[in-house]
């Protein structure tokens, strides 16, 4: 969707009124055949106002995705916008567009049957009142889908065909660290929808395999509860965007933040994604010692269990296993959408 949606004009009210005026005023050359040339130059007018209108107003239908195909991490970027129901938005839309279809054949007919070139004039001058008025319906959807497309614009590329893996655990322990160690080119950062937070996001192609790294300062490194509004949407639409988690840890005793706290993080976040691999990562190994590494490990352990990894995001001790690990999710995770 991000992709196809660039470019998408999303035509004002004022506009669309001025590019109706100026088929008033455009000068109409009919073929010399075409009797009745007085009346059937409104005629002429009426189709191109039509035109304009579809074209201008509800071409943007066509590369909008129907609802029932919507991702639902664009719904939620949507809902975002103030389009909390996407699927009444896009049939009052589809609905006004048939409206103004029948409207358009109707007017048609009645130029063509005018007796006077007055009679047409009329007919074209309310064909345009109420097309406009139709257009008035529809600017409230339209001011939405504009404010809309113009956030998912500024969204990273995503790519739905890769392994999405989404970093997350408290500031300072080596998040924006693992992702541009990891990924193939600068990580892009591009604005999260409506927030001041970013969203980090870098390319890995393993063999034929392609991940999609993302990481969300300010979103997924502080307790859900600390979250307004807007960044509590914005993390409902990363756990629709995700395929895998990572959960990292600072491990040394002098750690910005507690163990206890991190652990915490990790049980919140645990819960809020409750349906995907969550893979637990001990970072900073590298300036922890033996026994605080066995302290913090086993915690861990009790915490979460499963999957853990050892790892220095700095010097690139275990990054390797983790390639090796989401080599593997890509296997027995299907490919979604
Ligand atoms: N010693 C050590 N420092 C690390 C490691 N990973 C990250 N750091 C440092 O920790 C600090 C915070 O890292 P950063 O990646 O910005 O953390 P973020 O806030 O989670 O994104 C930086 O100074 C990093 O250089 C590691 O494995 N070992
Ligand atoms: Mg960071």
């Amino acid at each position: 969707m991000s992709t196809a949606l660039k470019g998408v004009k999303v035509w004002r009210f004022e506009e669309i009124r001025e590019a109706l005026m100026s088929v008033y005023s455009e000068p109409v050359t009919l073929a010399k055949s075409v009797r009745r040339k007085d009346v059937m130059r409104y005629l002429v007018r009426l189709d191109k106002m039509y035109g304009i209108l579809e074209k201008r107003v509800f071409s943007v239908l066509n590369r909008l995705p129907s609802p029932n195909r919507l991702n639902p991490f664009y719904a939620e970027i949507l809902a975002i916008s103030g389009i909390t129901d996407y699927a009444a938005l896009y049939s009052r839309m589809t609905g006004l567009r048939k409206a103004l279809r029948k409207i358009w054949k109707q007017y048609r007919l009645r130029v063509k049957l005018s007796l006077t070139a007055r009679e047409a004039r009329n007919d074209l001058r309310e064909f345009v009142g109420r097309s406009l008025s139709i257009m008035r319906r529809l600017e409230e959807d339209l001011r939405k889908l504009e404010k809309a497309l113009g956030e998912i614009k500024k969204l990273p590329c995503i790519d739905f065909n890769a392994l999405k893996v989404v970093v997350a655990g408290m500031p300072q322990v080596g998040k924006s660290t693992l992702v541009g160690r990891i990924s193939s080119s600068e990580p892009e950062v591009s604005p999260f929808p409506f927030t001041t937070k970013n969203i980090i996001s870098g390319h890995i192609q393993l063999d034929h395999i392609r991940i999609q790294i993302f990481d969300t300062p300010g979103i997924l490194d502080r307790p859900v509860s600390e979250l307004n509004e807007i960044e509590k949407r914005a993390l409902v639409a990363i756990k629709f965007l995700a395929d895998v988690i990572i959960y990292m840890i600072d491990s040394r005793s002098s750690s910005y933040y507690p163990i206890e706290q991190q652990l915490d993080l990790l049980q919140s976040i645990k819960a809020m994604f409750s349906d995907k691999e969550l893979l637990v990562v001990v970072n900073k190994i590298d300036e922890t010692t033996e026994e605080r590494l066995r302290k913090v490990l086993a915690m861990v352990r009790e915490a979460h269990g499963e999957e853990l990894l050892k790892m220095s995001a700095l010097n690139g001790t275990g990054v390797d296993a983790l390639l090796d690990l989401l080599k593997s999710k890509t296997r027995t995770t299907p490919i979604p959408r």
